[in-house]
């Protein structure tokens, strides 16, 4: 039963179970129909509860539904259709109501909360807006400006949060419904029932200078996103009366539906739950993860103590050095201060982090963990010495991981006596900031320690992606061989900021050159000369990175880099000193110069992801299309919108991808070089995420 009904006195109680979510599917909304026309019958009942099974309240509309024939009776129906109750109906919000969830409780006269109550309207987060009167009601009850800044970020308020903003009329500790129910009918014999949001005409708390602002600062931040703007929109024309506000709502929402970005995000979304999935494991079991001990405090494994620190594990942050111990331990508790400072968490979060921290100088001390994650010096003689000896002084169950960014760990599973307990836990700087984490299968690795590595990554808040061995695993194998032709296009007539406009339009944070200032230009400087011994002597090799290094010009670090900064400022702002040493190497290769098209730069640095990704998924270090894409989402700043390099290879159809590499081929044929698979799709109108 999606809505079950039961009397509490004279006061129906209408529970919807439908998990995992209490999703508002098409059952629910005919149970919640059918409920309130019982309730509508029945002159005995004075008032009705509306509550969640579980621990969720309602999770938002079906998005499993999304795309799909709408089926009457359709949530904005259902809602004005609570709303229009004989009598009063309160929610009484046992969890997470979200979306269509907070949508149904504002067509409520009353709501009340647990203390785990979760409210927010977060479908600009899907490419969409509240498409079921959330638009419309939320400002008649906390103002335009509080309610567009809800709607247009997504976020939710907690329980104090949405009581203090008037989301929540009371938060109960205890039993929730039976306080609720003590709550409504005090209100029912006062007989002074709050009037139906929809009947309001004057939005309170009206304050047009904050909602400028705010416009302003979500135009700046949506980054290409539409859903924001549109929101903005849709708050707007709660100004108007409810039906026409409502009726705008509708054309908004149906317009962001149709989106290729609703599309986009949506993948994003389940993708982001089915990554964590490894089809074809053997074991569901996971050993016990307590203590961590992570070896090397440098930046990395600074990081990566701080986010298993955040998770509430007891961590272990090991080095011989003790100023780098020092210097650590020291950028850790800075870091909880200012987070303390700005709100992000409070002084005992900060005090029970610390507490769980301990720095040790003996590596034997480690012999107490169950995870140690090896985050030392990229050389791989330094980490089989570093394995060797853990393996001999770790428990016998102890997983060991390393941190390597793109070594052999099978190599390392090799000098152990452990190779079934070895994997590969790839952090991305800043290791506490960054969602994602590229967990590196081993040949040996055992199907138990794959699964506990992908149950701590989601414990500590990471985005778990399987990768195989090889060069660069996924991330930074795809980013070579498009920052290889980022560099061929300024050899060839571009400049850095023309190609990094091209992708920042396209929807990225930040375009190759301007993440190369970032990182530091030295990291690729070494990558580069790890290589020199095996690159094709005939490869095509752009030494423009290399000059810039010679200079010392190694990016924001040294305030100049393809770009330079000026007195710490970290805007990037055009060098000619850089341009000449462009044209230079240019007039060294004796390239005539030629102009590209924002779309031509856009083409050929995708269009290298996604035919590096075809190659990758053909090898079978990426298990689907959807892993790679959930790398380049929540590891490399691509727009979440595009759905990742994959699904936007879907999107304008793998055939466009495939001729347009044939295209540029013409003239650089070494370069572009179709993936087996891409070929066969493009001849069999086959999409990546074809199962
Ligand atoms: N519809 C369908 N399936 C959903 C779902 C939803 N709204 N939310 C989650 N699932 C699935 C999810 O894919 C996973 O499936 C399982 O439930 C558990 O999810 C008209 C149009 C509610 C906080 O954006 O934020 O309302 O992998 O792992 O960690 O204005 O799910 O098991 O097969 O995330 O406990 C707006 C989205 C919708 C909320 C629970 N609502 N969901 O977190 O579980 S649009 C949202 C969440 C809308 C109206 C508009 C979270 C959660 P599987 P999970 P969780």
């Amino acid at each position: 039963m999606s809505v079950s009904f039961e009397m509490y006195g004279h006061i129906a109680v209408l529970t919807i179970d439908n998990p995992p979510v209490n999703a508002l599917s098409h059952h629910v909304r005919q149970g919640l129909v059918k409920a309130i026309e019982r309730v509508n019958k029945d002159a005995a009942i004075k008032g009705a509860v509306i509550i969640g099974a579980g621990r969720i309240f309602i999770g938002g509309a079906d998005i499993k539904e999304f795309g799909k024939p709408p089926l009457a009776p359709h949530l904005p129906d259902v809602i004005n259709t609570i709303e229009a109750c004989r009598v009063p109906i309160l929610a009484a919000i046992n969890g997470a109501a979200l979306g269509g969830g907070l949508e149904v409780a504002l067509g409520c006269r009353y709501r009340v909360g647990a203390k785990t109550a979760k409210t927010g309207l977060p479908e600009v987060n899907l490419g969409l807006i509240p498409g079921a009167g959330g638009t419309q009601r939320l400002p008649r009850l906390i103002g335009a400006l509080k309610a567009a800044a809800m709607i247009t970020t997504g976020k939710p308020l907690d329980a104090e949060k949405a009581l203090s903003a008037g989301i929540l009329d009371a938060v109960f500790e205890q039993d929730l419904l039976e306080e609720s129910i003590t709550f409504f009918n005090v209100k029912l014999k006062s007989g002074e029932i709050r009037p139906a949001l929809s009947t309001i005409t004057t939005l309170p708390f009206a304050d047009p200078k904050g909602f400028e602002a705010l416009t302003k600062k979500t135009k700046a931040r949506a980054r290409g996103q539409l859903s924001p703007i549109k929101a903005l929109e849709a708050v707007e024309a709660a100004h108007l009366p409810f039906a026409q506000g409502l009726k705008r709502e509708r054309k908004i929402f149906m317009d962001c539906m149709a989106s290729d970005q609703r599309s986009g995000l949506i993948h994003s979304f389940f993708a982001q739950r089915q990554v964590g999935k490894i089809p074809g494991l053997k074991t569901s079991k996971i050993r016990e993860i307590k203590t961590v001990t992570i070896l090397g405090a440098g930046t990395m494994g600074v990081g990566i103590a701080m986010a298993f620190l955040d998770g509430g594990y007891a961590v272990q942050l090991f080095d011989i050095n003790r100023d780098a111990q020092d210097k650590a331990l020291a950028r850790i508790y800075n870091t909880y201060k200012g987070s303390v400072t700005k709100g992000r968490i409070t002084a005992p979060q900060m005090r029970k982090r610390l507490d769980n921290l301990s720095a040790i100088f003996d590596m034997q001390a480690a012999s107490n963990s169950e995870l140690i994650i090896e985050a030392a010096t990229e050389n791989m003689e330094i980490k089989k010495s570093i394995f060797r000896e853990l393996d001999a002084l770790a428990k016998p169950s102890c997983i060991l991981a390393s941190n390597t960014s793109y070594l052999d760990i099978n190599i390392l599973a090799k000098v152990t006596k452990r190779p079934s307990d070895v994997i590969g836990m790839h952090f991305f700087s800043p290791a506490n900031i960054m969602k994602l984490l590229e967990v590196v299968r081993t040949d040996s690795v055992s199907d138990e320690v794959l699964g506990t590595v992908m149950q701590v990554g989601k414990s500590i808040g990471k985005v778990c992606v399987v990768a195989g061995v090889c060069d660069g695993f996924i991330g930074n194998r795809v980013l070579k061989s498009y920052r290889k032709q980022a560099d061929f296009m300024i050899e060839d007539g571009a400049m850095p900021q023309d190609v990094d406009r091209a992708m920042r339009d396209f929807g990225l944070a930040m375009g190759p050159f301007q993440v190369s200032d970032l990182a530091g230009i030295d990291i690729g400087w070494h990558t580069r000369r790890r290589e020199d011994a095996t690159r094709p002597k005939n490869e095509r090799y752009v030494d423009i990175a290399d000059k810039l290094y010679d200079l010392g010009r190694l990016g924001q670090k040294t305030g100049a880099g393809y770009y330079s900064y000026k007195d710490g400022n970290r805007t990037p702002v055009d060098d000619p000193i850089v341009e000449k040493l462009i044209l230079d190497a240019s007039k060294r290769k004796q390239i005539t110069r030629r102009t590209f098209t924002d779309t031509e730069i856009q083409n050929r640095i995708l269009f290298a992801m996604i035919n590096e990704g075809a190659k990758i998924l053909e090898e079978g270090i990426a298990l689907r299309a959807l892993d790679i894409d959930m790398v380049f989402i929540h590891g490399y700043g691509f727009p979440a919108y595009r759905g990742g390099p994959m699904f936007y290879g879907d999107q304008i159809g793998v055939k466009t991808v495939y001729d347009g590499i044939l295209e540029f081929a013409k003239t650089d044929p070494k370069s572009w070089k179709p993936a087996k698979l891409l070929r066969t799709l493009a001849k069999t109108n086959g999409r990546f995420s074809d199962p």
